[in-house]
This record gives C-alpha cells, sequence and structure tokens, in this order.
C-alpha cells in the first residue's frame, strides 16, 4: 500500500499544476507565407504571456507587407490600414528584423501604425510578447496597390486569448 502511495500523490500534484496552469505559456514561433493574395497559416492563435515569433517570408511575385489591427480605414474610399493598430492599442514595440528594403514606401498617412513589408523573396522576423491589452480578435491584412490586395482577400486573423 505505502509503495502505491508515493506515485498517487505525485500524479494528483502534477495534475494540480496542470489544471492551475501556472507560469508562462510556451514561446510560439509561426511561419507565415505570404503570396498572391493570402497569409498561410491565415489564423494565429495567441495567448497572454506568450512570447511570439513571426518568421515571415514573400515567397509571392508582388511586394507584400502585414499589418495588425482592426477596423479598416479608408482613404479615397480604398482599404489602407486599420484605425486600431494592435500593437499601438497595447502599447507593444515588437522587435523587427528583415532581409531586403522594400522597393517601394508607403504614403505615411495611408499606413499609420506597425507595418513590415518585403519585397519579393524577403524575409523578416516580428517578435512580441502577448499582453493583456491585446486579448480579443484581431486581424492581419496588406493594404499594397491602394488595398487591392485586401480587396483580394490577403486577410488573416489572430485571436488571443488569456
Ligand atoms: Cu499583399
Amino acid at each position: 500500500m505505502k509503495k502505491l502511495f508515493v506515485p498517487i500523490v505525485l500524479g494528483v500534484v502534477a495534475l494540480v499544476l496542470a489544471a492551475c496552469g501556472g507560469g508562462t505559456p510556451e514561446p510560439v514561433s509561426y511561419d507565415i507565407n505570404m503570396t498572391e493574395y493570402a497569409y498561410s497559416p491565415e489564423n494565429l492563435n495567441l495567448k497572454v504571456g506568450q512570447e511570439v515569433t513571426l518568421n515571415l517570408i514573400n515567397s509571392g511575385q508582388l511586394q507584400h507587407e502585414i499589418m495588425f489591427g482592426r477596423e479598416v480605414m479608408k482613404m479615397d474610399n480604398r482599404p489602407a490600414g486599420y484605425m486600431v493598430d494592435m500593437f499601438e492599442a497595447s502599447g507593444v514595440e515588437p522587435e523587427v528584423h528583415q532581409e531586403g528594403e522594400p522597393e517601394h514606401g508607403h504614403d505615411e498617412e495611408m499606413h499609420e501604425g506597425f507595418m513590415v513589408a518585403l519585397p519579393i523573396d524577403g524575409t523578416g522576423t516580428i517578435k512580441f510578447t502577448v499582453t493583456e491589452d491585446m486579448v480579443g480578435e484581431w486581424e492581419m491584412g496588406c493594404f499594397e496597390q491602394d488595398g487591392v490586395h485586401y480587396d483580394a482577400g490577403m486577410i488573416g486573423s489572430v485571436t488571443v486569448t488569456k
């Protein structure tokens, strides 16, 4: 009887710890492929406290970008970014590294908020830690060519949970 007792207690302790989910969630990393006109994967699920690394690869035939936010902003009736930028709204400044300069920039007015633009074959990395302020549903989108990419469906979703 005594011999059985220790493993059972340890088992219960392990279960309780697992149920409480104490501590920080495991870091997560996604490889996001950008093409015409999509992100793959197109849905990201993130948790508060998680350290996130997004490895971007533009394997398409056009320059692509990525922005994170909600409520699409229009300029001259064209989609031109987000009214609410996910990073600005949560006061988080992601760390960005990229290989390859975008061929053309953008009118700053049209693209307020955080953005990474990659030329053909360009790669980039975005790193940040998810905060409580990010909890909710966000969109990621590309507004290249006066919003043509956005209209063509270059949109993804970011779901942040506690
Ligand atoms: Cu695009």
